[in-house]
């Protein structure tokens, strides 16, 4: 790794959560792997998933306005989902990444999106299943995830959904989307 760059991350998003990227990059190059995905495009994704995790005290509202992000009423609600928009936009504008499909993945790494790329999704899952999360049920997503990549984030998506409904959070429309894409696409309608 770029000693400039790994030292400019962990300035921005401290050591503990670079470890958690650097396990992501390690998650997500193992499924590109096995589901033959652009591993240059893998490992950069992961790398800057969640560069816009600014440590510290943020105003969030404010950082999006003075990065041009339009953020949509349910990310203005819950403003832990502003890191992922707000991400790509750091990528491409102070790390240079000009790769749509590695930004798309940057995007949308935490409510996933409707007919999800390979990169997308593994970008996605990689970041639930790293080596370092320890939620209910993870063992089997873990298994699930490395022989069918589509149950395996169904499952993810399923828990994600009713953990936040136990929490009595909003759920982003994008995380429904992607849910039931997947599901759709999973079990075909027979008439
Ligand atoms: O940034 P990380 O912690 O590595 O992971 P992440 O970007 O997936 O963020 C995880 C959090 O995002 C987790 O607490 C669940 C939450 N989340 C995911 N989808 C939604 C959501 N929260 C809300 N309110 N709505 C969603 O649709
Ligand atoms: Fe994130
Ligand atoms: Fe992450």
């Amino acid at each position: 790794m770029d000693r400039a760059l790994e030292f400019e991350l962990i300035k921005d998003m401290g050591e503990e959560r670079y470890n958690h990227t650097l396990r992501v990059i390690e998650t997500a190059l193992e499924l590109g792997r096995i589901y033959k995905a652009d591993l240059e495009k893998v490992k950069e994704a992961a790398l800057f998933h969640d560069c816009a995790k600014f440590q510290g005290q943020i105003n969030w509202l404010k950082m999006a306005e003075d990065f041009d992000i339009i953020l949509d009423t349910y990310m203005e609600y819950n403003q832990d989902l502003i890191h992922a928009p707000l991400g790509a936009k750091i990528a491409r504008v102070k790390y240079k990444i000009e790769d749509e499909e590695v930004l798309d993945a940057i995007y949308y790494h935490t409510t996933g999106r409707e007919n999800m790329t390979i990169l997308d999704k593994i970008i996605y899952i990689a970041d639930y299943i790293e080596p370092g999360r320890n939620f209910p049920g993870l063992d089997e997503i873990r298994k699930e995830v490395f022989t069918n990549l589509d149950k395996g984030i169904l499952l993810a998506m399923d828990n994600t959904i009713k953990f936040l409904v136990d929490k009595n959070k909003v759920i982003h429309p994008n995380s429904l989307k992607a849910r039931n894409f997947l599901l759709m696409e999973l079990n075909p309608r027979i008439r």
